[in-house]
């Protein structure tokens, strides 16, 4: 043998030993697993849903009329985001939202104009607009 057959014979060995090295694991990975899916907000009749996601409320601006009840029907995924807690500083409410669970607020406004909520550390913001 050689010394040009054994060095063909070793470059083989590597390149072969390579592309199982890196095509294996392809071919070996089990198809991913569905993860169940999370549970979505529980949204009561009439209330109106509030997301909550990595940049804040959604929707930020909700209309609302005076003298008219309103459920909020806030709902916080997970916990990427700040907002811990919901705020109505003008009302004097505080709501904590743990992620995975909805959290109905009811307000009547009083007064036309804005009503802002906002997380704890006044970060992320949203509006009633009282009409
Ligand atoms: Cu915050």
């Amino acid at each position: 043998m050689n010394i040009k057959r054994l060095l063909l014979i070793l470059l083989l060995v590597i390149f072969g030993g390579l592309l199982v090295w890196k095509f294996a694991p392809l071919a070996l990975r089990k198809p991913p697993v569905p993860q169940a899916a999370a549970p979505g907000p529980h949204v009561p009749p009439g209330a109106v849903l509030v997301n909550i996601n990595m940049v804040g409320f959604d929707p930020e601006t909700i209309d609302a009329k005076v003298g008219q009840p309103l459920k909020l029907a806030f709902f916080r995924p997970n916990a990427n985001n700040c907002a811990r807690e919901v705020v109505f500083p003008d009302l004097g409410i505080e709501k904590k939202l743990p992620p995975g669970e909805t959290v109905v607020v009811e307000i009547t406004p009083q007064k036309t104009g804005p009503l802002v909520f906002e997380c704890g550390m006044k970060m992320l913001k949203g509006q009633l607009i009282v009409r």
